[in-house]
């Protein structure tokens, strides 16, 4: 059906626009950025046509906006989750006092050890309500829930920076900034 077909899209383009652009023969600039017609060009040279009007249906109703166009909508990106190198170009932000992450139990003696680091990703993502972190973590099993003290992280130094679709993102969060909720 329609919906299976937009998520179907929006992970073809999550590949593409985040981690393996190559695999169609595209390149992102520096910012992530890729022409709204080379993208077309190359998914339909890889046996997956898609029109502009779709593709527009596609950012417009994507559940977590994952993409956006350029103010002149000739260029698209992915607004985060990149694990090929990009600098987005947002700038550092005050946190709210508290964010979350959402994660599982196999992860944690890991991530109390360690810290969270941003694995394959470019960064760490983090949310600003508990909901969307159970989500989060839901996708890998029983979500564990932490909380992030960022009030403290940036008194230290840290930078945080929120993408488009409202997503914090920062480099890396030691572990005496995390308690287990
Ligand atoms: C864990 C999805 C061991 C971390 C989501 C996570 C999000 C550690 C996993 C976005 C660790 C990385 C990102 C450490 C962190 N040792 N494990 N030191 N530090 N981890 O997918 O946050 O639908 O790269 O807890 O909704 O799960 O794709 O990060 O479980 O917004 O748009 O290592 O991806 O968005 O996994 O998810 P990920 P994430 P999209």
């Amino acid at each position: 059906n329609d919906r299976n077909d937009l998520v179907r899209v929006s992970k073809r383009l999550s590949l593409v626009l985040r981690h393996r652009p190559e695999t169609i023969g595209l390149t992102l600039d520096p910012a992530g950025w890729v022409a709204v017609d080379d993208l077309l060009a190359a998914l339909a040279s890889h046996g997956r046509p898609l029109s502009r009007e779709r593709l527009d249906e596609v950012v417009a109703n994507n559940d977590k906006r994952r993409f956006a166009y350029d103010g002149t909508g000739r260029r698209i990106r992915a607004n985060q989750g990149h694990t090929v190198p990009v600098d987005l170009g947002l700038a550092a932000v005050t946190p709210p006092p508290t964010l979350f992450h959402g994660t599982v139990e196999r992860f944690l003696p890991a991530i109390l050890r360690e810290g969270l680091r941003p694995m394959r990703r470019q960064e760490v993502h983090l949310s600003t309500d508990r909901a969307t972190a159970v989500q989060v973590g839901r996708r890998r099993g029983e979500p564990v829930v932490l909380r992030v003290d960022a009030a403290a992280m940036a008194a230290a130094g840290h930078e945080f920076r929120v993408s488009a679709n409202g997503v914090w993102l920062t480099r890396s969060v030691p572990a005496a900034y995390l308690t287990r909720t």
